[in-house]
């Protein structure tokens, strides 16, 4: 280790140990309107934000404009011809405008994104300029970043445009690159792993029947799946790393891209989005090492607390805000029991569904035991033969963009100003404890 290395951690080492006494013995105490605990536990349950587009219930699951994942199976009943499952346009439409669209409303957006989402030619180079060992997610913000030289707001700006106006040039942008976001992971797939054989948009799919089939899956379930991925992931109320990175970085007037791309930088996090394509890498490791492609729940239990053991935290279970099963979760099995019953990987996670929750449990500090959205996802995509989980938070990202950049249109709208909480040392909060 370098000196300065050395030095940094003898030094940090008792001051973290010495923080961590003073949260579990002052926590409680007040600090304005929040306790100590609150300031140093990530802001968790504080409410310091507004996003319109949906609200979480810790028990009860996300609601989108008062919708409940349930309820949005009954009332989202816009298929395309044969098909079951929610459509992402209308989604969208909920989020951005607060009511249920129309069969037309959602036709309409079809067309006006397929009308905006051709991706100028310098975003493919600047992709193919970087090696194709680069991570999916690093691939998807750096194409969204040469993407920016066509931000409407960033040149209506530069121009100069009055403050009321904002909300226009934003509300481009934002149309703009939800189009040309399927086209641009699509093209990242298949530069990857189908050695840069592209497939060209059929502008006359809807927008996640075309990703599915630039993607190089034309199978009519697969895109069903597409359809109802991209339609749960969209949104998670404001404060989930990515849509509060959104807002935040937007909150200096960043353009739609600047924000969505700091955005997808923390959805590459194995905390956050990330979490998808490590639960895969955990059940195959799992499988490996046992040998056997469906595990006996007593195998299950055993590798979990090894897992546990190593210091490792058990991917797709646990939330900072939820305390049930995530219902997003309870959706995609729903999906897996309807087309793919008896899929050895799918009844692996349906059994670590029953082992894990208890063994979380009896460590006495996982607030949530209960699985996630990610730790479902993975193992629909690999029965369709998309195997390659490291560009799984890429479909996590696109669909992320419609919950996230509606709300942008929102913050412009209602004139949203600088984000700017206030920050103290932890010297200040032992002077005024007087501690
Ligand atoms: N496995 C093992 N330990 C876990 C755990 C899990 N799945 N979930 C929480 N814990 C641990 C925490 O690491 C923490 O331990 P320490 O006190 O030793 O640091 C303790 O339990 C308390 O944590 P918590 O208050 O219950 O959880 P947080 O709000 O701090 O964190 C996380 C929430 C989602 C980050 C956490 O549950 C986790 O790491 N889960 C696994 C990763 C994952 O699935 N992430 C995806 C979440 C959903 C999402 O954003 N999708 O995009």
């Amino acid at each position: 280790m370098d000196t300065l290395k050395n030095k940094f951690i003898e030094t940090a080492t008792p001051i973290a140990i010495e923080t961590k006494e003073l949260i579990k013995t002052k926590g409680n105490e007040q600090l304005g309107t929040y306790t100590v605990e609150d300031v140093y536990s990530g802001m968790k349950g504080m409410i310091g934000l507004i996003t319109e587009t949906s609200l979480l219930d810790s028990n009860e699951g996300i609601r989108f404009r008062g919708y409940s994942i349930p309820e949005l199976r009954d009332n989202l009943q816009h298929f395309v011809e044969g098909g079951n499952e929610p459509m992402p346009e209308a989604i969208f439409y909920l989020m951005l405008m607060g009511k249920l669209p129309s069969n037309e409303d959602v036709q309409n957006l079809t067309n006006n994104w397929a009308r905006r989402s051709i991706v100028p030619n310098h975003v493919f180079k600047v992709l193919d300029a970087l090696p194709k060992t680069t991570h999916p997610m690093t691939q998807f913000t750096t194409a969204i970043m040469a993407l920016q030289t066509e931000s409407v707001f960033a040149a209506a700006y530069r121009s100069g445009i009055n403050k009321k106006e904002y909300w226009d040039p934003t509300y481009e942008d934002v149309m703009n690159l939800i189009a040309r976001l399927p086209r641009i992971a699509a093209y990242i797939y298949r530069r990857i792993y189908k050695n840069d054989q592209h497939i060209e948009p059929n502008p006359k799919l809807d927008w996640a029947g075309n990703f599915a089939h630039m993607l190089g899956y034309d199978s009519f379930e697969f895109s069903e799946l597409m359809r109802l991925y991209l339609t749960i992931h969209s949104d998670h109320e404001g404060g989930n790393v990515s849509a509060h990175t959104t807002h935040l970085v937007g909150s200096a007037l960043s353009d739609p891209y600047l924000a969505f791309a700091a955005a997808m930088n923390g959805l590459a996090g194995p905390l956050h989005g990330l979490a998808n394509q490590e639960v895969i890498r955990w059940l195959e490791s799992m499988c490996e090492s046992l040998q056997t492609k469906r595990p006996t729940k007593e195998q299950i239990a055993t590798y979990v607390k090894q897992t546990l053991s190593e210091g490792k935290v058990v991917p797709g279970y646990g939330h900072a805000v939820l305390r049930k099963t995530d219902p997003r979760f309870t959706s995609q099995m729903g999906f897996a029991k309807r087309h793919m019953p008896d899929d050895d990987m799918v009844n692996t996670v349906w059994n670590v569904y029953e082992v894990v929750p208890p063994i979380l449990e009896s460590l006495g500090k996982v607030k949530n035991p209960w699985p996630n959205v990610d730790a479902h996802s993975g193992v629909l995509l690999k029965h369709y033969g998309m195997v390659e989980e490291d560009f799984y938070t890429v479909l996590f990202g696109v669909s992320r963009a419609l919950g996230v950049l509606a709300s942008l249109c929102w913050d412009r709208v209602l004139g949203s100003p600088i984000e700017r909480p206030k920050s103290v040392t932890t010297e200040w909060i032992k002077q005024k404890l007087g501690a």
